[in-house]
């Protein structure tokens, strides 16, 4: 009895030493690695709120606009772990995106004027919602540069369709998306005529218009149904950023401009330029759309059919009294419906404040028909004074602003001052400030364009990063930074280079929502959402030979393509398809063939083909080009092409 007490003193004694023995060793290491890196204790708590242990993930998930790449970049908050690159405008090797048949389709369907366009500048991604909140079911982002709208289905993380609009020549104020996802909205940047003909700028006034783009979002499809979208016709304006209403506000939309003045430019003619005439007026107008109403006419068919496109003009609009304009302080940028969807809130590049517009007030003023004037298009102009809530002075060059899980609190980016302000549109009073590095554009905290933002965690999208990171020539990444807002004043936690083009904007959601599948059924096409018909199973690989025409059916599974062998006659129409059988998670195979320009990534059940004429006598190794198993060298073949 005395010596088994005694043993457990013992083991106590030694379980204290050593525990704090290795505490104190823990601490003296951890002291050393601060001093030999100059990190501070406020760093130290920076890492330790956004260091991800191996094996762990992210709470949040960030869907970013790629910019000038015409892709959409995936990373994870708060780790700031880059995910994915998501091919959407641009061709994307690594995904066979661009590089098969199946793909192909999915970019010629983003085609201008019959041609086929490489690049995109994205700018604004929208999730899907359901009763206004995100769903993690659908993305949509636009490309500003030829005014087009893709949806990405987040069951795959797969680019499904490309919509050219009929009547734009580029876009800006999309994508956003109604409370239901019933439809998503594009919205005119640059004014132009709807067609395609020649115009002389003298006809600006006349020829040349904006538009509001609603297009219908078949949720079971999963694609946007083009014969069942509409427009609305809208003054050369130069329509800006734009929100779908909510709440109080469901079935409006609202779309800022910055050219009220109409104003056409010309230096070589000796007039001032397009920055000088564009903000002559010290107000422009915020623009409040009726969309449920506008649907209504275009279903009792009030629409006039323009590029087999349905658009409701400027007319019918006024008429039925589905349009109004409110001025707004000179040449907004963000317009911002709040959870409630009672309060918009637009920012002024040129003006310090930000202007709070209350719905309820903008409502009652419509009622009354308490207007102030007409435009020359004979829009009901209502006054700003009486449709305002308040104004805040938040400081240089405010442009976007997100909302925050507390009741009021929102956070506005300044692109003069480069930093981020936190304050109370209700209240109307500034209660935090914090820098950012450098010339903040976007930016974006969880669900914090919905009706249920989430709090925690904000991300500056800043345009500028100069100083910031190693230097790797004249052209810089962009600099996202993590700021937690989850306190009273906001905290620096972490920088993310952004290694592909220039993210606008981007959203935040619960990864919780996210259940994207890990394999396809056997012999899909993703791309149609589809058994393919070219798929092969094991034992059915063949050669079919008609005419001048070859047709391979070929599978690959660990670790051979099946045939090994192909040989055709120079001139032969070649197609290709493989079918890769693997049933295992993340055993994805590549089919590279040198000299043709064919690369497909076949993820588990994947079919992809490739049709091509085999113009060149020779010999071109084919291969698997993921390193799939041991073997993976060895998954090859040869195109032997005869003379
Ligand atoms: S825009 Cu780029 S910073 Cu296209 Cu939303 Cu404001
Ligand atoms: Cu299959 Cu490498």
């Amino acid at each position: 009895m005395k010596k088994t007490r005694v043993i457990w003193k013992l083991l106590l004694m030694m379980v204290v030493l050593l525990f704090g023995v290795s505490t104190v060793f823990a601490q003296s290491e951890l002291r050393k690695v601060m001093k030999e890196r100059g990190l501070t204790e406020k760093d130290l708590l920076a890492a330790a709120k956004t260091y991800t242990p191996t094996g762990k993930h992210d709470p949040y998930i960030v869907f970013s606009s790629g910019g000038q790449s015409g892709q959409i970049l995936v990373y994870g908050v708060p780790s700031m772990r880059i995910y994915k690159v998501l091919a959407v405008f641009t061709p994307e090797p690594w995904q066979g995106y661009g590089y098969d048949d199946e793909s192909k389709k999915v970019l010629e369907g983003g085609k201008v004027r019959g041609r086929y366009i490489t690049w995109g500048d994205s700018h604004h991604p929208a999730l899907s919602e359901t009763n206004g909140d995100y769903d993690g079911q659908y993305l949509f982002i636009n490309d500003k540069a030829h005014a087009r709208v893709a949806v990405i289905d987040l069951k795959d993380f797969v680019t499904k369709q490309i919509v050219k609009n009929p009547i734009m020549k580029s876009d800006h104020g999309g994508c956003f998306v109604t409370p239901n996802t019933k439809y998503v909205l594009e919205t005119t940047q640059y004014a132009a005529p709807f067609d395609n003909k020649y115009h002389s700028i003298k006809e600006y006034n006349k020829v040349f218009r904006g538009a509001m783009t609603f297009w219908r979002f078949d949720r079971k499809k999963g694609r946007i149904i083009p014969e069942k979208s509409f427009s609305v016709e809208l003054p050369p304006y130069m329509q800006d950023l734009a929100d779908a209403g909510k709440g109080i506000s469901d079935g409006w939309a609202f779309t800022n401009s910055w050219n009220s003045e109409r104003y056409t430019g010309g230096i070589e003619e000796g007039n001032p330029p397009f920055e000088a005439g564009c903000s002559a007026n010290d107000t422009d107008y915020l623009h409040v759309i009726n969309w449920k109403g506008v649907e209504k006419e275009v279903e009792a068919g009030h629409y006039k059919l323009i590029n087999g496109h349905k658009v409701v003009t400027l007319k019918t609009l006024v008429k039925k009294g589905l349009i109004y304009l409110i001025p707004e302080p000179k040449s907004p940028h963000g317009v911002d419906v709040s959870p409630s969807g009672r309060y918009i809130i637009v920012s002024g590049k040129l003006d310090t404040h930000a202007s709070v517009y209350d719905f309820k007030k903008i409502l009652n003023l419509i009622k009354k028909k308490d207007f102030i004037g007409k435009d020359p298009y004979g829009i009901p102009i209502l006054s700003m004074r009486k449709s305002l809530h308040g104004q805040v002075e938040l400081g240089l060059g405010p442009l976007h602003t997100q909302f925050d899980s507390k009741d009021g609190i929102v956070y506005t980016s300044l692109y003069v001052d480069s930093a981020v302000v936190k304050w109370d549109y209700k209240r109307l009073k500034v209660l935090d400030k914090i820098q950012v590095h450098y010339n903040i554009g976007h930016l974006v905290t969880p669900h914090g364009d919905t009706v249920h933002p989430r709090g925690h965690y904000l991300i500056a999208l800043n345009k500028l990063a100069v100083d910031r990171f190693n230097n790797i020539g004249p052209l810089h990444p962009q600099n996202h930074q993590l700021i937690d807002i989850s306190g009273k004043k906001m905290q620096m936690l972490y920088d993310l280079p952004i290694p592909i083009g220039e993210p606008h904007y981007a959203v935040m959601i619960d990864a919780k929502l996210l259940k994207p599948e890990v394999r396809y059924k056997l012999g899909w096409n993703p791309y149609e959402d589809s058994r393919s018909p070219y798929r092969t199973l094991p034992g059915r690989e063949r050669i079919v030979r008609k005419g001048n025409r070859v047709e391979v059916f070929a599978t690959a599974i660990r670790s051979h393509i099946n045939p090994e062998r192909i040989v055709v006659k120079k001139g032969d129409i070649v197609t290709i398809h493989v079918t890769n059988l693997e049933r295992a998670e993340d055993e994805t195979h590549g089919f590279g063939i040198y000299g043709y320009n064919v690369q497909f990534s076949l993820e588990p059940g994947k079919t992809s083909s490739a049709t091509f004429v085999a113009d060149k006598e020779g010999v071109f190794p084919y291969y698997c080009t993921e390193f799939c198993s041991a073997l993976h060298l060895e998954m090859f073949g040869y195109l032997i092409v005869k003379p």
